[in-house]
C-alpha cells in the first residue's frame, strides 16, 4: 500500500522520532522512569499514530527495521538523559510479533553493546496479547532480558486477557493500570475497585504499579490514598522530545 511505502521510507530516511513521557513517584514528584513513543511525521507535516503505524509494521515485515530504528534511538536517548544526570531507566513498547521472535533478544543485546549502553538503563512494555500466541517464545525471551538487567512492565494491565497465572510464572516487575480505569476514577466507583484489587494483587505478588493517563490531583490523590507508588500522565508531563525535556527538568 502507499502508506506502506510511506512507513518504510519514513524508517529508511530516519523520518521517525521517539518523544519520552516520565514517570514519577507520586508521593515526591521524583523522575522515576521515562516511557518512549515513537512518531511519524509525514512530509506535509502532519502526524500518523502509532496506533496506525505499528500494526501496519505488524501486518507487514516492517516491524523489524522498526525494531532496529527504535533500539538504536532508545540508546541515544539513554545517552542523553545520562549526560544530563538522568541515570533512569527507559521503557520501549514491544509488540507481540517482535516477541515472538528470538530475533529481538540478538537485536537488543547487540544495541547495547555497541553503544556501551547499561542494560539497567532499559525497560521494556508489553501488552498482555502477547502471552497468547506465543507463550514459550516470550518466557525464554523475558527470562533473558531480565538477566540481563532490563525490566519487564506489562502495559494497559487490565484490559486484555492477562492470566494471573502469567505474574507468578513470568518474570514481570511491573503493572501498569490502564488509563481507561484512571480518566474517571474520581467519580466512578468500579474503576475506583478494579484499581484497588490491581494494587492489592501487585503488593502480595511484589510487582510495581504505575497508574497511566493521571490527569488531575483528584485522580493523583486518589492512587497516593491507596498506597499507588508511581504515576504517568499530562498532570505531569506530556510527552515531548528528549532535548525539550531536558530543557524542562534542567529550569
Ligand atoms: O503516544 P501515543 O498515545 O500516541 O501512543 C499510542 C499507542 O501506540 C500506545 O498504545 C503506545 O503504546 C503505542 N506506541 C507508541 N510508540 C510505540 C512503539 O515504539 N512501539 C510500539 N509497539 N507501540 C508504540
Ligand atoms: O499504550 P501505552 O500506555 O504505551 O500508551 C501511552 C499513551 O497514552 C500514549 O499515546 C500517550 O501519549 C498517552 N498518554 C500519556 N499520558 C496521558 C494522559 O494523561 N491522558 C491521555 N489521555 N493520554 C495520555
Ligand atoms: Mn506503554
Ligand atoms: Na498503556
Amino acid at each position: 500500500s502507499e502508506m506502506e511505502q510511506q512507513f518504510r521510507e519514513a524508517i529508511e530516511k530516519n523520518h521517525l522520532s521517539l518523544h519520552v513521557q516520565p514517570i514519577v513517584d507520586l508521593k515526591t514528584g521524583d523522575i522515576v522512569k521515562c516511557e518512549a513513543l515513537a512518531r511519524w511525521k509525514k512530509a506535509d507535516g502532519s502526524f500518523v499514530s502509532p496506533e496506525v503505524f505499528i500494526p501496519l509494521a505488524e501486518r507487514t515485515d516492517l516491524i523489524f527495521p522498526f525494531g532496529e530504528w527504535l533500539i538504536a534511538e532508545a540508546c541515544s536517548a539513554i545517552e542523553k538523559l545520562k549526560a544530563a544526570s538522568l541515570d533512569i531507566r527507559l521503557a520501549i513498547n514491544i509488540s507481540g510479533r517482535q516477541v515472538a521472535d528470538l530475533a529481538l533478544l540478538k537485536q537488543i543485546q547487540t544495541a547495547l553493546k555497541n553503544r556501551y549502553i547499561d542494560p539497567n538503563n532499559l525497560s521494556i512494555e508489553l501488552t498482555e496479547s502477547v502471552f497468547i500466541d506465543s507463550l514459550d517464545t516470550v518466557s525464554i525471551l523475558l527470562n533473558e532480558l531480565r538477566s540481563m538487567g532490563i525490566t519487564i512492565s506489562i502495559d494497559d494491565f487490565g484490559t486484555g486477557f492477562c492470566s494471573l497465572v502469567y505474574l507468578k510464572k513470568l518474570p514481570i516487575d511491573e503493572l501498569k493500570i490502564d488509563r481507561s480505569f484512571v480518566s474517571e476514577l474520581e467519580n466512578n466507583t468500579d474503576d475506583q475497585a478494579i484499581i484497588q484489587a490491581i494494587l492489592g494483587l501487585a503488593d502480595n505478588l511484589n510487582i510495581n504499579i504505575i497508574a497511566e493517563g493521571i490527569e488531575n490531583a483528584a485522580q493523583q490523590n486518589f492512587l497516593l490514598a491507596h498506597n499507588c507508588a508511581f504515576g504517568q500522565g499530562y498532570l505531569f508531563e506530556r510527552p515531548q522530545s528528549v532535548e525539550s525535556f531536558i530543557d524542562k527538568i534542567n529550569k
